[in-house]
């Protein structure tokens, strides 16, 4: 069976190693149609539009979309996008390789972020001259849907520990709710848990990441801990992440568009082969995607490196050698 892969590369390093990851799926044994699409700051500063109707069309057509990176548009990118998908759940995995100088090599964890509501809904308002304010929106049902989504992944991928982030001693209202039906649903399920103010679980993730499994979080507070986490492994140029929505989903590294180091054709591509890897998985595709993990795994080790990883390769060459182990 074919399955039609919308691929939108974004902005800046977007732009760079999306390409690895769709030579790295045209490698493996599956059989895929890509579809490429527009979207972005270059996008909007052309037409108006940083998401045009028609990308917006092919993710949501497509079996599975894979991203590349955001801007400054990212609020009219890649979270329309995550909508256009039914994407509820964004998976973040974050683990240390064998060989590479990471800050904490026994690193191996999940983030499971809420991608609806939060910070992130978008209901900004300047009620008066030099005063903004923010919305934070937080429901039971999607409180609810996250954790029942991360209690779950944690069951089928064998961990043993699920860690609930909030803030509800001050975000009493919202954090208090995303916290109750948390642990609602961490009491129907057969499996450890605990919870943990976000601001003392940072500290706790830099001193003793192996402590943790499974880490369940609001919005924003699972897109900055990720980022946390990349800097104990190596670098965001190793976290991938899945949009998972009920029907689709949408593949993209954690990092953003890197304009310091775009156009030099030095990004590390193993973040967005990591999340081809994922999406591999997502259509069912299990030993491709473990024989990608694999693949990335022997290049993180034996090298050619990209210089975030203390080389002096290009993506080319990182993709060109998982390429050949595959
Ligand atoms: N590929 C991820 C990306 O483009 N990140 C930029 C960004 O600002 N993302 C916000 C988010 O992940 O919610």
């Amino acid at each position: 069976m074919t399955h039609e892969i919308a691929v939108i590369p974004g902005d800046g390093i977007g732009q760079e190693v999306t390409p690895a990851a769709v030579d790295v799926l045209e490698a493996v044994d599956a059989d895929f149609d890509f579809v490429e699409g527009d979207a972005g700051d270059a996008v909007k500063e052309a037409t108006g539009e940083a998401l045009p109707a028609e990308t917006r069309e092919l993710a949501a057509d497509a079996d599975a979309t894979l991203f590349g990176a955001a801007g400054e548009t990212a609020a009219d990118v890649i979270l329309p996008l995550r909508d256009v998908v039914g994407s509820f759940a964004n998976v973040r995995p974050a683990r240390s390789y064998p060989g590479l100088d990471a800050v904490q090599p026994d690193t191996d964890l999940v983030f499971i972020r809420e991608n609806t509501e939060g910070v992130y809904a978008g209901i900004e308002a300047e009620i008066d001259d030099g005063v903004r304010t923010l919305t934070r929106v937080i429901t039971e049902d999607a409180s609810r849907e996250i954790a029942e989504f991360g209690f779950r992944y944690a069951k089928r991928n064998g961990f043993e520990n699920v860690t609930i982030a909030h803030k509800a001693n001050v975000m009493r209202e919202t954090d208090g709710l995303f916290l109750e039906a948390a642990q609602a649903v961490g009491d129907s399920f057969d499996i450890d848990y605990d919870t943990a103010l976000m601001d003392a679980l940072a500290m706790h993730l830099v001193m003793r990441p192996e402590e943790y499994d499974v880490v369940i979080c609001p919005n924003l507070a699972g897109d900055m801990l990720s980022d946390l986490a990349a800097g104990l492994v190596g670098g965001l140029g190793l976290l991938p992440s899945a949009n998972v929505g009920e029907d689709n989903a949408l593949f993209e590294p954690v990092h953003g568009s890197a304009p310091d180091i775009a156009g030099q054709g030095v990004a590390n591509p193993s973040a967005m082969i990591l999340s081809a890897a994922m999406l591999l998985d997502h259509l069912d595709y299990a030993d491709e995607a473990a024989a990608v993990r694999e693949a990335v795994e022997g290049v993180l080790a034996d090298g050619p490196r990209t210089p975030d990883l203390g080389g002096d390769a290009s993506a080319d060459d990182v993709t060109a050698a998982v390429v050949d182990r595959l």
